[in-house]
C-alpha cells in the first residue's frame, strides 16, 4: 500500500500541470514532440505575427509555459507554439537561435508530421533528383539537382516544402548548395532554407518556405546537393550510392497538403571504372564484338551513346581508350585498332549511365 502514495501524488502532479498552463518547447512549432524540417514549415506560415512574450524565455530544450496567442494553424495548433525563442514575434531567430540548435530533439512520446506522399501514375507532381552523372569514380565531386514539378505539370501555389531523406553517409559526403534565386522567388519573396543532415545515421531534411504569406506557381530546380565520393571504399571495387527522398511535405499558405511524388538519385561508384565489368548486373548493353578473334583490327557495334570505350589487357591495364567522337551514338560499327598488340585474351569494355558491358576478345 505504501507504494500507492507516490504513484498517486505523480498522476495528481501531472493532470495538474497539464491543466494549468499551457507548455511549448523551442524549435517544435507545431508541438508534435519533435523538430525537424516540419517545423520550418509552421514557422514559415506565421512568419511576421507578433503575440505575447514568454516570460523567462529560453531557447533550452525544456518545457515552457507559455499564453495562448489566440490565433492558430488550420490544425488548431496555436501560434504561441511557433515562437521559438520566445520574444513575441515569429521571425527568423526562432529559426536561426532555437530550431537549429534543438533540431532532431524530441520527447519521449511524439506524434505523426503528416509526411504526403503521393504514388507515382496517379498524375501527383513530382521532386526530383536529377545527378549530374550517374558513373563515377571515387574521389569525383557530382552535382544533384533538387527539381519540384515540371514543365508539363508545373506546381500551383507553392508556399513551403519538406523533405526527409535518407544517404548513404559511408560513401560520400553530402553538401547542401543553396541556389539564391529559383522560380519559388521569382517574384522577389524572401524563402528560408533549412538543411541539417547526420553523418552518423545518413538521414537529411530540408525545408524552404516563403515567409510572406503569399504563393507562387511555377517549375523547375530549387536546390542542389553536392556529393563527394570517399576515396576509399574497403573491400569493394564498385559500390552504389543513392540519396532517397523517403518523405515529402508541399504546403500552399493555407497548410493545405498536396501530395508529391518522391524520387531517388542513385550513383554507381567504382575505384576504377575499368572494373565495372566484374559486376554481372550491370552488364546490360547489347554490345557484339567482330570478327573474334581479331588480329588488326576489330569493331564494336552498339548503337548507344557511351560515356567510356577502352580496351583492357589481362592485367587489368588500360590499352586504348575511345575518343570523343567514337563514343556518340552510332548504328555504324566502331573501330577498335589492334595493330601490334601481343597475342592474348584482352576485354573491351564500355558503359553509359545505363548500364555497362565487357566482351572478351581474343587477338592473334
Ligand atoms: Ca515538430
Ligand atoms: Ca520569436
Amino acid at each position: 500500500m505504501k507504494s500507492q502514495i507516490p504513484l498517486i501524488a505523480l498522476l495528481f502532479a501531472a493532470s495538474f500541470s497539464s491543466l494549468s498552463a499551457q507548455e511549448m518547447w523551442p524549435g517544435d512549432a507545431n508541438n508534435n514532440g519533435i523538430v525537424n524540417a516540419v517545423d520550418v514549415l509552421y514557422i514559415g506560415i506565421a512568419y511576421g505575427t507578433n503575440g505575447l512574450p514568454r516570460d523567462n524565455a529560453t531557447t533550452d530544450w525544456e518545457a515552457q509555459p507559455f499564453e495562448l496567442w489566440g490565433q492558430t494553424f488550420p490544425d488548431g495548433i496555436d501560434y504561441g507554439y511557433a515562437d521559438a525563442d520566445g520574444d513575441g514575434q515569429i521571425e527568423d531567430d526562432d529559426i536561426t537561435s532555437a530550431l537549429i540548435p534543438n533540431f532532431g530533439l524530441s520527447q519521449p512520446s511524439t506524434t505523426a508530421d503528416g509526411y504526403s506522399n503521393a504514388a507515382p501514375g496517379i498524375g501527383a507532381p513530382e521532386v526530383t533528383l536529377t545527378p549530374s552523372a550517374t558513373l563515377a569514380e571515387a574521389g569525383a565531386t557530382i552535382d544533384i539537382g533538387l527539381s519540384l514539378g515540371n514543365l508539363s505539370q508545373p506546381l500551383e501555389n507553392f508556399y513551403g516544402i519538406a523533405l526527409a531523406m535518407s544517404y548513404d553517409s559511408d560513401l560520400v559526403e553530402l553538401e547542401y548548395d543553396d541556389l539564391d534565386n529559383s522560380w519559388i522567388n521569382a517574384d522577389g519573396a524572401d524563402v528560408e532554407d533549412v538543411f541539417v543532415k547526420d553523418e552518423m545515421s545518413g538521414l537529411a531534411e530540408l525545408a524552404l518556405t516563403r515567409i510572406n504569406q503569399t504563393t507562387i506557381s511555377g517549375s523547375g530546380q530549387v536546390a542542389e546537393f553536392s556529393i563527394i565520393i570517399e576515396d576509399i571504399i574497403v573491400g569493394l571495387t564498385v559500390d552504389t550510392f543513392r540519396l532517397r527522398i523517403d518523405s515529402v511535405l508541399l504546403i500552399d499558405n493555407n497548410f493545405k497538403r498536396i501530395p508529391m511524388v518522391p524520387d531517388t538519385a542513385t550513383i554507381i561508384i567504382a575505384d576504377d571504372t575499368t572494373k565495372l565489368s566484374r559486376v554481372r548486373q550491370l552488364s546490360t548493353l547489347p554490345a557484339r564484338l567482330f570478327p573474334n578473334p581479331a588480329s588488326g583490327q576489330c569493331y564494336l557495334k552498339l548503337p548507344h551513346s557511351l560515356s567510356f570505350l577502352k580496351l583492357v589487357d589481362a592485367y587489368g591495364h588500360v590499352i586504348w581508350q575511345a575518343p570523343p567522337t567514337l563514343l556518340e551514338p552510332t548504328s555504324a560499327p566502331r573501330p577498335i585498332p589492334l595493330q601490334g598488340l601481343p597475342s592474348g585474351v584482352y576485354q573491351v569494355q564500355g558503359g553509359n549511365s545505363s548500364g555497362v558491358f565487357s566482351r572478351n576478345l581474343v587477338v592473334q
